[in-house]
C-alpha cells in the first residue's frame, strides 16, 4: 500500500453540449474517483483534476440547433454537469472550464512555446468550404463516408465506427452539416503537429516502456496507431468559437479543441493550486509525480500519442504514468444516444432514485467495461442492488447493529480472550485492505469491489456458523461477546474499505459505528477498529430494495 507519493489524476473533460449520463460515469469518472479516494486514504498527495471542455464544433452545432450562442450553451451545461458530478460524489479537487481566462492563457502559452521552437509545420492547403454559409467545414461540421470502413456518417476528424482519425478532405462524398451543401475546396493556412517525428520517442516511451504496465486495450490501440504511420495533424481550425490562434496570421482561426482541451488539465491544476496556495508545477513538472489519465477508449490516441507529443516538445512536463482507458458501456443492448434520448441521465436518475447514488456507483463498478464493451440493464441494476448490496452487505451490518443494541444496548462488548476461529477470522478481516489495494493499484476496480463484498460474505458466514442468537438463549454470554466483538470489527473494516466505492454508505455506517475512520495506511492488526465499551449509535437502513414496478417504469420510460 503506497503512501507519501504525489498523484495528478485526471478524468476526461466532458463537452458542455449536453448532460452527463451513466455511460460517462462508468467510463472515466467512477474509476478515477475510486482511485483518487483510495490514494488519499493511503496518505498520498492527490490532485484530482477535471473541468468542462467548452470549445469544439459540437458546441457550435448545439448552439445553432437551440438557436442560442455557444456561450449560452456552455453556461447551461457546465453548471448541470458540475452538479451531477457533485451529486454522485465524484471528488474532484478542482472542476474548471476551458472557457476560463487561465485556460486561454495557458493554452496560448503552449502554442507560442512550440511555435517559437518551430515545432509546427505551417501549410497552405485546400480545405472543405461551405459556399452557402461562407465558412470552412472543420471536424463535426462535415460528414461523409469513411475511407477506411465505408461508414457513411464519419466526421471530419474521426470515424466513430472504426475509430480512425481523419481529416475532412479524406471523406468520400462529404456534405456540410450546416447547410447540407456540397462543399467546395478553398485555400487556407494551418499549423500542423508533425506527429511522425515523434514515432521513435512514442515507441520507446510507450510501446517499450509501458508494455505490461498499461491495459491491453490501450496498448493495442496505440500500437496500431504507430504501425499505421503517424500523419501530421492540424492543430488550428477556421472557426469563430475557441481559443484564438496567438499568431499574426491567426485571424479567424482557433486552436483545435484537442490541442487545447488536454492542456485544460494543467490550467485547472493551476487554478486549484492558486486557491490552495500550492505550487502547481509540483503536479505537472516534478518527475516523482505520477500522472494518471482516466478516459474512454475513443480518447486513447489523444492521451497516449498527441498530448504526450505536445508535452514532450514543450520539454518541461512529466508524461502520463498510466492511461487506464475503459471500453464503452451500452444501455439495454444499444449504444447511448443523446439525439434518440437513449440514455439514463444522472439528474433524472436522482429524481427517481433519491439517495441511491451508491447503488448506481456499485453497479457501474462491478459491471464496468474495463476490458470490453459491456451492457447496463435496469434488471441487472435491480439485481445487483437487491441481491448484493441489500442481501449480503446490508444484511450483515444490519444484523450486527440489531444484535449489538439488543444484547449490549449498543456497547462494543468487552472481551478478555478469543477462540481460534475468532483469531483466524480477525486475521482474514485484516487482510482485506491489502487485497483491495493490490486490485486498485492494478486498476482492477470490478475485482476490488467484489473483494469488498467478499468481506461482508465472510461476516455473514461467521455469524451463520457461530449463531450468537442460539448461544445467547442458552446463556453462553461470554461466547456471544466474542462473536459480536469480531463481527463489529468486520463492520468497522467494511465502513473504512467501502469509502472509495460507496462514499455515502461508508459515511452512514461509520456514523452508526461512531467510528472516526483511520487512513488505510494506519490500519494495523494489533489495533482494534472498534474499541470495547465504545457505544454505537441507533442504526438505520443503509440500502433499500428496489421493487419490480420501479424497474418496469424505467424500462417503459426508456422505450417511450
Ligand atoms: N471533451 C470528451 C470526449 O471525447 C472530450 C474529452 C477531452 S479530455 C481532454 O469524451
Ligand atoms: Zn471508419
Amino acid at each position: 500500500m503506497e503512501s507519501n507519493k504525489r498523484y495528478t489524476i485526471t478524468s476526461a473533460l466532458p463537452y458542455t453540449n449536453g448532460r452527463i449520463h451513466i455511460g460517462h460515469l462508468a467510463g472515466a469518472y467512477i474509476p478515477a474517483d475510486i482511485y483518487a479516494r483510495f490514494k488519499r486514504l493511503c496518505n498520498n498527495d492527490v490532485a484530482y483534476i477535471c473541468g468542462s471542455d467548452e470549445h469544439g464544433v459540437a458546441i457550435s452545432i448545439r448552439a445553432k440547433k437551440e438557436k442560442k450562442t455557444p456561450r449560452e450553451i456552455i453556461n447551461k451545461y457546465h453548471e448541470l454537469i458540475k452538479k451531477s458530478f457533485l451529486d454522485f460524489g465524484i471528488s474532484f479537487d478542482n472542476y474548471s472550464r476551458t472557457s476560463s481566462k487561465i485556460h486561454h492563457e495557458t493554452a496560448s502559452e503552449f502554442f507560442k512555446n512550440l511555435d517559437n521552437k518551430e515545432i509546427f509545420e505551417v501549410k497552405i492547403s485546400d480545405q472543405l468550404y461551405d459556399p452557402r454559409e461562407n465558412q470552412f467545414l472543420a471536424d463535426r461540421f462535415v460528414e461523409g463516408e469513411c475511407p477506411h470502413c465505408g461508414f457513411e456518417h464519419a466526421y471530419g476528424d474521426q470515424c466513430e465506427n472504426c475509430g480512425s482519425s481523419l481529416s475532412p478532405d479524406q471523406l468520400i462524398n462529404p456534405i456540410s452539416k450546416i447547410s447540407g451543401a456540397k462543399p467546395i475546396k478553398k485555400e487556407t493556412k494551418h499549423w500542423y503537429l508533425p506527429l511522425g517525428k515523434y514515432e521513435d520517442f512514442l515507441r520507446k516511451w510507450f510501446l517499450n516502456g509501458k508494455k505490461g504496465k498499461v491495459k491491453a486495450n490501450v496498448y493495442g490501440q496505440v500500437k496500431s496507431w504507430l504501425d499505421q504511420g503517424l500523419e501530421s495533424r492540424a492543430i488550428t481550425r477556421d472557426l469563430d468559437w475557441g481559443i484564438p490562434v496567438p499568431h499574426k496570421d491567426g485571424k479567424g482561426k482557433v486552436l483545435y479543441v484537442w490541442f487545447d482541451a488536454p492542456i485544460g488539465y494543467i490550467s485547472s491544476t493551476k487554478e486549484w493550486a492558486k486557491k490552495e496556495n500550492k505550487n502547481w508545477e509540483l503536479y505537472w513538472k516534478d518527475k516523482d509525480t505520477k500522472l494518471i489519465h482516466f478516459i474512454g477508449k475513443d480518447n486513447i490516441v489523444f492521451h497516449c500519442v498527441i498530448f504526450p507529443a505536445i508535452l514532450k516538445s514543450h520539454g518541461e512536463y512529466i508524461l502520463p504514468e498510466n492511461v487506464p482507458a475503459n471500453e464503452f458501456l451500452n444501455l439495454e443492448g444499444d449504444k447511448f444516444s443523446t439525439s434518440k434520448n437513449w440514455a439514463i441521465w444522472l439528474d433524472e436518475f436522482l429524481i427517481d432514485f433519491p439517495g441511491m447514488q451508491d447503488s448506481l456507483r456499485y453497479t457501474l463498478t462491478v459491471n464496468a467495461p474495463e476490458t470490453k464493451d459491456n451492457d447496463f440493464t435496469w434488471k441487472d441494476f435491480q439485481a445487483r442492488n437487491n441481491n448484493e448490496l441489500v442481501a449480503i452487505f446490508g444484511n450483515f451490518i444490519n444484523r450486527v447493529f440489531v444484535l449489538t443494541h439488543k444484547y449490549y444496548d449498543g456497547l462494543v462488548p468487552n472481551i478478555d480472550k478469543l477462540n481460534e476461529i475468532d483469531e483466524q477470522t480477525l486475521e482474514k478481516i485484516y487482510e482485506f485492505p491489502n487485497l483491495i489495494s493490490e486490485s486498485l493499484d492494478d486498476f482492477k476496480f470490478r475485482q476490488a469491489c467484489n473483494i469488498l463484498i467478499d468481506l461482508s460474505r465472510l461476516g455473514n458466514k461467521y455469524l451463520a456458523d457461530e449463531e450468537p442468537w442460539k448461544l445467547y438463549k442458552s446463556g453462553d454470554l461470554e461466547r456471544v461477546k466474542q462473536i459480536m466483538y469480531v463481527s463489529l470489527q468486520a463492520c468497522g473494516m467494511l465502513a473504512i474499505l467501502s469509502e472509495p466505492f460507496l462514499p455515502n454508505s461508508s459515511n452512514k455506517i461509520s456514523e452508526i459505528l461512531n467510528l472516526k475512520k483511520p487512513k488505510w495506511s494506519e490500519i494495523t492488526f494489533d489495533k482494534p477498529i472498534l474499541e470495547s465499551m465504545k457505544k454505537i449509535n441507533k442504526q438505520s437502513l443503509i440500502f433499500r430494495k428496489i421493487e419490480d414496478d420501479e424497474i418496469e417504469g424505467q424500462i417503459k420510460k426508456l422505450n417511450s
